[in-house]
């Protein structure tokens, strides 16, 4: 089967032709399961609207390839495109089957296919065997066996019926497509990532699976399995080898769920001398001062904290499953090791008013991170707390779900009953200003300058603030 995987772009179609994308890497994800399904025999492109957002582009490459199935991956932020483009493929061919996957699928796959006649198949979670079983199935035209994939949503007779996810695939057998990787050079310029960790080649790495954790904002339900550490070095070796990458994001949940992986990944960094630098994910529990030494001494230098608040009880309501003194002793501890940090906060949680907000910046502030991210809490379909919020009647069930579908983040809806999504679109703004233009945290920046380079990245993510935050402040 001739199979197109296409990377659905963030915003919406007209408005992409104007937009220059400074924000992502490279489409890991499909290039897990278009190695998978090349090795079931299938034909395998990938079609990347992150770099040509034009749907034309797509008709192009659709007429000269001629797909019989598609594969559309997607965020929830986005996912109009999913709706406008799968309408646009099927009124040219009618014949190609749409399957649709990725984080949007965070999503209840039923709704999804429910609100779009167009979509043929959703797929929840990592996609690798349901996906390649799927276009096995399709090619021998036996459907009778679709209840035998794991996590397939599909229609019997105009039903939409879904198969629980109950498999998962097995750590051992997860590999780097390294044929695949494409090293994104011309188009990571100014990427927040490239910002904070330098320029590409970069590899986005995987050392596990899933996360066992339960947030209640984020709709994540795959175990976490890791990956055997040799087999993670080893493929950063070759990555290194082949394609002179220096730069790894690990793109785990968390990357030191199980410390003791980290520290046997660290190690053989170490002891490779592979002499890379790099970043990852992780929460404030699951660090220690001499983990946090050893992944210094491994490369690593920024690790992104899913803080979210320094209220206790915001940490509670929003299942967080932390304490304050651990976020506090990590950011210490961060600091003493030499690695930056990047705090993901959250603003807007159940309960939280404008003077919570305004005091959890503060002590952001003084805390000696180096980069935040504020973001609103948003009601994803699908999570737990939306499921709660519509339990206490604060987002109705319809309207929070076509908010999602929208894939508009304006449009999904927000927790907080004492701030309007106005008041806290311009908080958001606020306590982002009064994180970077404090003249504490520019002086602390420009004296940890090591070289050059990092005078060059500081300039242009300056550049980049004064843009998005003072200009569109003002304009
Ligand atoms: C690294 C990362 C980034 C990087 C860029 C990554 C990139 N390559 O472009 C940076 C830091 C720039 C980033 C930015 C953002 N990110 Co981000 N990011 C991640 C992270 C940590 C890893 C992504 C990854 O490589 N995963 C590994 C691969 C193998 O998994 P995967 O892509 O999900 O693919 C698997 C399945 O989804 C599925 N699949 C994927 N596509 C398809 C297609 C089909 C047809 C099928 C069947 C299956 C399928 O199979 C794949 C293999 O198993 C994830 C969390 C996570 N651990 O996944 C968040 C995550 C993807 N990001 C998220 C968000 C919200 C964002 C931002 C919008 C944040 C913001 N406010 O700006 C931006 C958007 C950037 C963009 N342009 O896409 C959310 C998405 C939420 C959602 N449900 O939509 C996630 C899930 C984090 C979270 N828990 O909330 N991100």
């Amino acid at each position: 089967m001739n199979i197109l995987f296409v990377r659905v772009p963030l915003e919406s179609c007209e408005l992409l032709q104007y937009s220059t994308f400074t924000y992502f890497g490279e489409p890991t994800g499909l290039n897990y399961i278009a190695e998978a399904a090349a090795q079931r025999g299938h034909a395998v492109k990938i079609h990347d609207m992150y770099l040509d957002p034009s749907p034309e582009g797509l008709l192009t490459v659709v007429s000269d390839y001629g797909p019989d199935v598609v594969g559309f991956s997607s965020l929830i932020i986005g996912y109009d495109n999913v709706t406008l483009l799968s309408k646009m493929l099927k009124a040219i061919c009618s014949k190609i089957k749409i399957v649709v996957g990725g984080p949007c699928t965070f999503m209840p796959s039923t709704l999804m296919m429910r609100d779009n006649p167009d979509i043929d198949y959703v797929i929840k979670g990592e996609g690798e065997l349901a996906f390649a079983r799927l276009c096995d199935f399709l090619a021998s035209d036996t459907r009778s066996d679709f209840q035998e994939i794991d996590g397939l949503t599909y229609r019997v007779n105009g039903h939409v019926v879904e198969n629980p996810k109950n498999r998962f695939i097995d750590a051992g057998t997860i590999a780097f497509p390294v044929n695949r990787y494409q090293p994104y050079e011309d188009y990571m310029k100014g990427s927040i990532i490239t910002t904070v960790l330098g320029p590409p080649p970069m590899v986005f790495m995987e050392a596990s699976r899933g996360c066992s954790f339960k947030c209640s904002f984020c709709g994540v339900s795959e175990p976490y399995r890791k990956r055997d550490p040799e087999k993670v070095v080893s493929e950063l070796a070759q990555l290194k080898k082949k394609y002179s990458a220096t730069r790894v994001i690990f793109a785990d949940y968390s990357f030191t769920a199980n410390r003791r992986h980290a520290e046997k990944i660290c190690s053989l960094m170490i002891e490779k001398g592979l002499n890379m630098e790099w970043g990852c994910d992780t929460r404030v529990d699951c660090v220690s001062m001499p983990l946090l030494k050893l992944m210094r001494r491994a490369g690593c230098r920024i690790i992104f904290y899913g803080i979210e608040s320094f209220s206790q009880q915001t940490l509670d309501k929003l299942n967080k499953g932390t304490q304050t003194s651990t976020i506090h002793e990590a950011l210490r501890n961060t600091r003493k090791a030499g690695i930056q940090s990047l705090a993901y906060m959250m603003l807007g949680a159940p309960g939280e008013t404008r003077e919570m907000i305004l005091k959890n910046a503060k002590t952001l502030n003084k805390c000696g991170v180096d980069y935040a991210l504020w973001g609103i809490v948003r009601l994803f379909c699908g999570t737990p707390l939306f499921e709660r919020a519509v339990k206490m009647g604060v987002a109705q069930r319809h309207s929070g779900e076509m908010g999602c579908l929208s894939g508009d983040i304006d449009q999904i809806p927000v927790f907080s009953k004492t701030l309007t999504y106005d008041e806290l679109k311009d908080l958001e703004m606020h306590v982002t200003r009064h994180f970077y233009y404090r003249l504490g945290y520019v002086f602390r920046r420009l004296i940890r300058i090591r070289d050059g380079r990092e005078l060059v990245r500081l300039v242009k993510q300056a550049r980049f603030l004064f843009v998005n935050h003072v200009l569109r402040f003002y304009s």
